[in-house]
């Protein structure tokens, strides 16, 4: 027996040096102090030797026990310290690493601007409405008094699908389809995009207009003047004074466009309003009782003001913005500077 304790004595050591985890350890642990253990069949093997050898067995089974306790308890702590050692050294941070620039994203200046003109119509009671980029030349033409010789449906003009479809060269399809379908009192912005075949500095293919649309008991000129004039005050700024000059659209009558007082030299006169005091934003006018009867509404009854704003244009004015191929484009450095 005693040449047992020896031997385990001797081969436990390297064996609890050379455990590699916690789990490798237990296992040692089981083998030797275990229920079924090696130094517990040790000890319960003492009843069968003789009562002189019984004392100093004991003793030295003790003391291996104690050994074997003492040499795992020590492996554990130096596996504890190797643990975190490694943990620190995976999870350092150098906290004196200059900040890297987070890449956050922010909306192009044409979702500002679009956002902000909607905002400003949403202020006064209008409901925003959306509607289809293909659209039937009976919506986007014929009912808004466009007709088939009309100039402006030239295939110069107009992207044609077929005869009777076309990419919408305005948004208006969107206002004669809810004209149609409901009841006057119809106070609705139809933002969205249009397609018209141009391309140069001031006009692209494909750009954003919003429309409005009020149609009611009464409405005339000088409502469609207060609209528009709230309307440059918040986008333009508060001290924005307005005027309109003639002009002809064949779905309104009379037809106009809004000037807005040069927001740059507040009217003395400069390089963006060309010396004038004021620019161009919009063109409007009184509905063409015409246009009322083809969408099912007696102009007997009711009459409407609508008006057409271009997006781009307006981004342009607002940020400064000379060509506007830039809006297209998406070069970050130009973006950056909206976020
Ligand atoms: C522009 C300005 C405009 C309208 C759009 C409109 C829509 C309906 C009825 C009457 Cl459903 N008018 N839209 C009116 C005036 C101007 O757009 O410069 N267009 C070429």
């Amino acid at each position: 027996m005693l040449e047992k304790i020896k031997a385990i004595s001797e081969s436990v050591k390297n064996k609890i040096a050379d455990a590699k985890g916690s789990a490798e350890l237990n296992d040692l642990k089981v083998k030797y102090l275990g229920r079924n253990g090696e130094i517990t069949a040790l000890l319960k093997g003492l009843k069968n030797c003789s009562p002189e050898e019984k004392p100093s067995l004991g003793k030295h089974i003790n003391a291996l026990r104690e050994q074997v306790e003492r040499l795992i308890s020590e492996r554990e702590q130096i596996l504890a310290s190797n643990e975190l050692d490694r943990k620190l050294q995976e999870e350092k941070i150098d906290v004196t690493l200059s900040v890297r620039d987070s890449a956050v994203g922010g909306l192009h200046p044409l979702t500002l601007a679009r956002n902000e003109l909607v905002d400003a119509f949403v202020g006064m009671g209008f409901e925003v409405k959306e509607g289809p980029e293909i659209e039937l030349d009976f919506y986007n033409f014929q009912q808004l008094n466009i007709p088939k010789d009309h100039p402006s449906r030239d295939a110069q003009d107009t992207f044609y699908v077929d005869d009777n479809i076309v990419l919408r060269t305005q948004t208006s399809a969107v206002q004669a389809r809810t004209m149609e379908k409901e009841k006057p009192p119809i106070r609705i912005v139809c933002p969205g995009k249009v397609y018209r075949l141009d391309d140069d500095a001031t006009h692209s293919p494909m750009f954003q207009q919003i429309e409005g649309l009020v149609v009611d008991k009464g409405v005339n000129l000088c409502d469609l003047k207060g609209t528009l004039d709230e309307f440059a005050k918040k986008f333009f700024g508060e001290d924005t004074r307005t005027r309109f000059r003639p002009s002809y659209f064949p779905f309104t009558e009379p037809s106009v466009e809004l000037d807005v007082s040069c927001f740059m030299c507040k009217g003395k006169g400069c390089r963006l309003c060309k010396g004038t005091g004021w620019i161009e934003v919009l063109g409007a006018g009184v509905v063409n009782p015409i246009v009322l009867k083809n969408c099912g509404i007696d102009p007997a009854e009711y009459s409407g003001f609508a008006f057409g704003i271009g997006i781009e244009r307006c981004a342009m004015l607002k940020y400064g913005i000379p060509d506007m191929r830039i809006l297209f484009e998406n070069d970050v450095r130009f973006l950056r500077q909206y976020r």
